[in-house]
């Protein structure tokens, strides 16, 4: 009889743990991503209203998230694009900084990767060392690896990324959510998001073709905010940026 009960007991917690591991290891993973799935699509939807969106170009889906693109470039024309400084922005590489003083303010970002094993690494495309918290992909503008963007309060932003990483897919959406980001950045960022852009495919290094989306959003209140890769594990791993409106 005694034993009995202590093989029921031991059957009760193997049976408790297998319920419990299955929830952390396969249920929870399920629903984050497919949560992260429905405020990205969600997000996208916001961002299409009015001033949002200027044409896209549908290309499916890629793990549930809807990836489009509005411009395709060449490599080398990103490239001259991303060094074509404006002339009301200053460029500050010591202390990863870019000033831009304008009411129409342009912004082109290279999303690429920090690793030398690929083309178009953010190392070439700068000469800068990426700080040390961006360990894999970056924000390359203006010459500068994931620069402060200061910005005049009430001015009309463009963002315009371009893919030039061969591997993966980026976005970049404007959030007042400050860092450390979790894998499923979009579960901290949710509906909190400024203007978004959809995920680009990967750059095409065989025919020299990139993928870029553009969006415009008004910085209308003061305030810190951030630009970061929705993509999961990017923000995570460093893909974010500052963005100070004064
Ligand atoms: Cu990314």
């Amino acid at each position: 009889m005694k034993k009995a009960f202590a093989l029921a007991i031991i059957i009760a917690i193997v049976a408790a743990g297998a319920i419990a591991s299955s929830w952390y290891m396969v249920y929870l993973p399920f629903e984050y991503e497919h949560e992260s799935v429905s405020y990205y699509n969600r997000q996208l939807g916001l961002a299409g209203g009015p001033g949002g969106m200027m044409g896209y170009h549908m290309m499916g889906y890629y793990n549930g998230y809807l990836t489009e693109y509005s411009q395709e470039f060449s490599i080398n024309k990103a490239i001259s694009m991303m060094n074509d400084v404006p002339g009301y922005a200053r460029v500050f590489p010591g202390n990863d900084t870019i000033v831009l003083n304008s009411t129409n303010v342009n912004i082109v970002a290279i999303a690429t990767m920090v690793t030398p094993s690929e083309l178009g690494r953010a190392v070439n495309l700068t000469d800068m060392p990426p700080s040390s918290s961006a360990t894999e992909n970056v924000f390359v503008i203006y010459g500068l690896v994931n620069p402060t963007l200061a910005i005049p309060r009430g001015a009309t932003v463009t963002f315009t990324l371009i893919n030039l990483d061969p591997d993966d897919y980026h976005n970049i959406a404007i959030t007042p959510v400050p860092p450390p980001y979790p894998y499923y950045s979009m579960m901290d960022v949710m509906m909190n998001v400024l203007g978004v852009s959809p995920m680009l495919p990967p750059a095409s290094y065989q025919s020299g073709t990139a993928y870029g989306f553009s969006f415009n959003t008004v910085l209308a209140y003061p305030g810190t905010f951030y630009y970061i890769c929705e993509y999961p594990g990017h923000a995570e791993s460093g893909m974010y940026g500052e963005l100070i409106v004064s």
